[in-house]
């Protein structure tokens, strides 16, 4: 039995963000992005999101290029498959470099529509287990200490029970020096986004132990493989790695060089669900746990990340917090809400198993476009 295409739509949406977000590269204040909706001919939809952003800004592509790729060379392949599943979309796509955010969008779209198909949800075809999965919020540059400690203050009040906070040279010790004093008890990491020069691994280790930070994320540039091997030996705290992986062979290379302690997969940095999950399966393999990172998502793409979530080798809290730390008004229904023990359920409906919401996409939406076979 095999899907037959009818179309595909790629939607560009704006959707307002409920507070700026600061990293060591920027700040986003609405979040722009790509949908792809594909359509069977028996009726069934699929939805992925493309995470670039209008800026190449924490990799090299764009909400532009994202879209000249998908229009272009993906979805004119796509439509030439005879059985369009994932796994031959990302073999018939594979000559085509990099474009990892444009190419999950597509394999995020077909993987819904394949457990629609089969009348199963996304979590359960992906070998998915857990009914809940534990998550933690990732808190953004803030415009001083006060603001920082207080917006922390909020998150665990709600209930989220590891923070995660956005470093750069000059907010680092002491930003995370006054959540720590502060929260003596809270699970602490940071996140760097590649902001650090080599020669820093002193100074971070440094902060990094006194403030007791269970994990430093990307510090170092994306292919400075070498200098993450240096902070992470005979390190306290885990370092994770997440531009600097792409694909199995620069997970290979990590793993190889013992510069990865900490796995954050993201779909759209690798392409995809099933590269996500083959990717933590290493990482395991080499006893290195994984977690699943975010790049503020709408609905549809945090439902397959907490999808991703809930399979095995998926062992650490994951970036993945409830639809109201991100949007006044989610694309999905129903929304991600924060559960019992800093959790979000999975949900277990057909496909990614939550719908989204013709109304709030079409106001939200700025263009579209559909193609046909
Ligand atoms: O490095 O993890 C990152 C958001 C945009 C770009 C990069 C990153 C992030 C986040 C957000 O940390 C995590 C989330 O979606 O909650
Ligand atoms: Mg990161």
């Amino acid at each position: 039995m095999t899907v037959r295409l009818a179309s595909v739509r790629v939607d560009e949406v704006e959707l307002p963000l409920v507070e700026p977000f600061q990293t060591s590269f920027g700040v986003e204040k609405d979040r722009r992005f790509l949908l792809v909706r594909v359509t069977s001919r028996d009726g069934l939809e699929g939805w992925g999101e493309c995470a670039a952003a209008v800026d190449p800004l924490y990799s090299s592509e764009s909400v532009a290029t994202a879209r000249w790729i998908l229009s272009e060379r993906l979805i004119p392949q796509l439509f030439r498959l005879r059985d369009p599943t994932p796994e031959a979309f990302r073999a018939s796509t594979d000559r085509f470099r990099g474009n990892r955010m444009a190419k999950a969008a597509v394999e995020l779209a077909l993987q819904d529509l394949r457990a629609r198909f089969r009348g199963t949800s996304v979590s359960r075809s992906l070998g998915g287990r857990r009914d809940r999965i534990r998550v933690g919020v990732s808190v953004g540059i803030q415009p001083s200490v006060p603001q920082l400690v207080d917006r922390v203050g909020r998150y665990l009040e709600r209930g989220y029970g590891r923070i995660k906070l956005k470093v750069a040279p000059g907010w680092d010790a002491r930003p995370v020096g006054a959540v720590r004093r502060e929260y003596p008890d809270v699970e602490l990491w940071v996140d760097a986004n590649q902001a650090y020069p080599t020669r820093a691994v002193a100074a971070i280790r440094s902060w990094a132990e006194r403030f007791e930070v269970a994990q430093v994320e990307q510090p170092f540039a994306e292919r400075a493989i070498r200098a993450h091997a240096v902070l992470a030996r005979g390190a306290p705290f885990r370092v994770c790695l997440d531009e600097s992986i792409v694909d199995a062979a620069s997970l290979e290379d990590a793993l190889d060089a013992s510069a990865v302690t900490s796995l954050n997969v993201k779909v759209a940095r690798v392409g995809g669900l099933a590269t996500g999950v083959a990717l933590a399966r290493r990482a395991a393999a080499h006893r290195v746990p994984s977690w699943v990172g975010g790049m503020l998502e709408s609905g549809v793409g945090r439902a397959h990340n907490v999808a991703l979530a809930s399979t095995p080798p998926f062992v650490l809290s994951s970036d993945l917090s409830a639809s109201d730390r991100y949007y006044r008004e989610d694309l999905t229904d129903p929304p991600f809400a924060l559960g019992p023990g800093s959790t979000l359920a999975v949900p277990r409906g057909p496909g990614i198993g939550v719908e989204v919401v013709d109304r709030v996409l079409r106001r939200r939406r700025r263009a579209t476009r559909t193609f046909r076979p």
